[in-house]
């Protein structure tokens, strides 16, 4: 299960942004109160929808991330040693950003250099003291293992030193399996959520230009965007019709909900594959250049023990052949052994023994 943790300086609107991507109501979930929220999201998907309607299934699965909320300021939960276990756990981090209220967005780039430098030192704390056992076992008993993990932790060191987040380091491959297993917080790809004023929720260009503005134009690992989460919370408690009314009043033309979804996922580096037929449609997460055959262990570990082909079609062909049997007759399925590599959107059957 993908996870993703919203954090942020206190009373930024990251509770708001919970409830307004998890769709949460009610008392249990309010602005302001001191505890840590966790919700699953389907992640929208066009493709999925069109797939549903060509087999009408009983079922139709959307894949899955799971945003956990924390409370009150990042700064104080790191420095009491809070939740920093729970942070460490998240795949990606979003970080909401005030841009409401008096003078919106005037401490932007401030607030996002605390809250980054925060995440820094407590990279830093941990690299440090690993570095320091790492020393006198090496001294001990030298060994490659060691060597390459002490090499890859003084990269890290460096880095955090300048003040550099660990999601901008290039790791070579055996570095980035040597520092893995810390979870380094600043290593995290990062979301920037900028909470916009209502004055400002129809202006599609905030995000570009707050990006700029903080210095977060092609960042590795980086993404920004802009919402209004007053305008969206609303938004979220009312039926389509009302939404639209709603939406013109304020001159938005869709909700950011899918959006920002959709951005979480592409951050990740992440694709979808879908299986098809009358019982269920399903979209299935995967990390771009998996092969056939870990896409068959997401389903299920027996298809991939007996994984003998797999049958793909992709979803243009899929939608422009109308079917399946015709995909089929057109010869635009594919028959691919366990090294092919899926692509984004592709429907694939497994053909498997047992
Ligand atoms: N004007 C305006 N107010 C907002 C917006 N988003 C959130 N707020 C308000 O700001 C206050 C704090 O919102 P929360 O979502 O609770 O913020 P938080 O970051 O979860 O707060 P803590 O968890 O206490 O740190 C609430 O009163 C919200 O109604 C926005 O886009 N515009
Ligand atoms: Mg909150």
């Amino acid at each position: 299960m993908l996870k993703i943790g919203i954090v942020g300086l206190s009373q930024v609107g990251k509770t708001t942004f919970f409830r307004i991507i998890t769709r949460a109501h009610g008392t249990g979930l309010g602005a302001g109160r001191p505890e840590t929220h966790i919700g699953m999201v389907s992640v929208p998907d066009a493709r999925l929808e069109r797939l549903s309607e060509m087999f009408r299934p009983q079922k139709t699965v959307h894949a899955n991330i799971e945003y956990v909320d924390t409370p009150s300021s990042v700064i104080d939960l790191l420095r009491a040693g809070s939740q920093s276990a729970t942070l460490r756990e998240m795949q990606a981090l979003v970080h909401v950003v005030r841009a409401f209220g008096e003078e919106p967005g005037s401490n932007l780039q401030a607030d996002i250099e605390n809250v980054e430098l925060e995440l820094i030192l407590s990279d830093l704390a941990v690299a440090e003291k690993r570095l320091e056992r790492l020393e006198k076992d090496i001294k001990k008993q030298k060994s490659p293992a060691l060597e390459q993990e002490l090499h890859a932790l003084q990269m890290c060191k460096a880095a955090l030193e300048k003040q550099k987040p660990l999601r901008e380091v290039d790791f070579a491959p055996e570095q980035e399996r040597a520092v893995r297993g810390f979870t380094f917080l600043s290593q995290k790809p990062m979301l920037y959520i900028l909470n916009l004023d209502e004055k400002d929720a129809a202006r599609t260009d905030a995000a570009e230009e707050f990006a700029a503005k903080a210095g977060l134009t092609h960042r590795p690992k980086t993404m920004v965007t802009a919402v209004c989460g007053k305008v969206e919370a609303e938004l979220a408690e009312l039926s389509d019709a009302e939404a639209q009314d709603f939406m013109a009043s304020f001159g938005i033309r869709e909700s950011a909900i899918a959006r920002v979804i959709r951005s979480s996922y592409q951050l990740l580096g992440l694709i979808s594959f879908f299986t098809v037929g009358e019982d269920e449609c399903r979209a299935w997460t995967l990390r771009l250049g998996a092969t056939a055959w870990e896409a068959a262990g997401e389903i299920h570990s027996d298809i991939q023990r007996g994984f003998i082909r797999a049958e793909v079609v992709s979803y243009e062909d899929l939608i422009a052949a109308g079917g399946l049997v015709e995909a089929r007759s057109r010869g635009r399925l594919r028959l691919e052994g366990k090294e092919y590599v899926v692509k984004d959107g592709e429907i694939v059957h497994f053909r498997h023994s047992g």
